[in-house]
């Protein structure tokens, strides 16, 4: 890497999750009905784990997604305009930004938002080394949360927010409109958010798509209790525990639980935590929309759907939403 290298890529690191994961996790389990956040299970197993659950025939979300973005590029591109300041909340590993970048012409800067700082480094030094030119300015921070971004480096004509990967599938409805309300907030006057979206659809795929053959999904749900044990001093027993996801249509959602298989104490440091045997934990919503919902949730936050793209089977979507000028969220 050279020295304008190391200079561009210089993480803004706001910390995130350290301090918080212990209360959260702690406020959780003393529920009466116990719950974790699901942002929590991207340590650094749990985000190769997804990467592995992102390949499954399964897991049709990824694939199709990108298959949406490829086959509409170029109109894509054509409304995102140029000069743009492009943010991407969670970027992960970046695929479906990097189809973006090879297409767009020009953009001001590009913000990838991350809680994993290791993932940051390495993707911002690879965008860096392979879009020669590009303003790359990693933020580490949990973008469920309060922190600032840095002030672009360079002058853009708009801000456009990428929020790929149907994510606001992961908050629940209220949290959901406060998150698209944030995100109109920081796209401003004249901004634009590029959003993915999974759709409603026969629930026997979906119940397949959380429950696949190879365990997947199942060691991803249950390496949350192993990082709770490694980093909170717990003493979870992952055999005492299964994997269970369903969709529940009434909520349009599926939910993810880790269930106990008998009576037990778990302990945390300190603390005990009492299972009834089939007693869950919730770990993870995972809802569906169909494209009236999302657009009623998009003007409640303050947006307008202007495009959806979708696949022919309509499983997925792709959507560009303008920010409204009416200025009441
Ligand atoms: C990241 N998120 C959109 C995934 C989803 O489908 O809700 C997380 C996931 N959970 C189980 N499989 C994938």
């Amino acid at each position: 890497m050279d020295s304008n290298e190391a200079r561009q890529n210089q993480i803004h690191d706001f910390k995130p999750a350290r301090d918080h994961f212990r209360t959260e996790v702690l406020s959780g389990l003393r529920k009466a009905h116990k719950e974790l956040p699901s942002k929590y299970f991207y340590d650094e197993h749990g985000s190769y784990l997804y990467e592995r659950i992102c390949s499954l025939d399964e897991y049709y979300p990824p694939r199709t997604e990108i298959a949406i973005m490829k086959a509409h590029i170029k109109e894509i591109v054509k409304l995102l305009g140029t000069n743009a300041h492009l943010i991407e909340y969670g970027c992960g590993n970046c695929v479906k930004t990097r189809i973006l970048l090879d297409h767009l012409p020009d953009i001001a800067t590009y913000v990838p938002i991350d809680i994993s700082v290791k993932q940051l480094r390495r993707v911002s030094q690879e965008l860096t080394s392979h879009y020669a030119g590009l303003e790359v300015s990693p933020v580490c921070a949990d973008y469920t949360g309060d922190f600032k971004l840095p002030a672009p480096k360079r002058p853009g004509d708009r801000i456009v927010v990428y929020f790929p990967g149907s994510t606001i599938g992961n908050f629940d409805p209220i949290p959901a409109r406060n998150f698209l309300e944030h995100i109109a907030r920081v796209c401003g006057p004249g901004g634009a958010l590029l959003i993915g979206v999974d759709l409603k659809k026969d629930p026997n795929v979906l119940h397949r798509a959380y429950n696949d053959r190879e365990g997947v999904t199942a060691a991803f749900n249950l390496n949350l209790l192993e990082r709770i044990n490694r980093e909170l001093n717990g003493d979870f027993k992952l055999d005492n525990f299964q994997h269970y996801a369903f969709y529940n249509p009434r909520e349009s959602r599926i939910e993810m639980h880790l269930v106990s298989l008998r009576d037990q104490i778990v302990h945390l440091g300190d603390l005990s935590i009492p299972f009834a045997k089939d007693e869950s934990i919730w770990t993870e919503s995972s809802y569906k929309y169909n494209l009236d919902d999302f657009k009623q949730l998009a003007a409640d936050a303050g947006f307008q759907v202007e495009k959806v793209w979708t696949d022919e089977r309509q499983w997925f979507s792709v959507q560009y939403l303008v920010k409204t000028t009416s200025d009441n969220v």
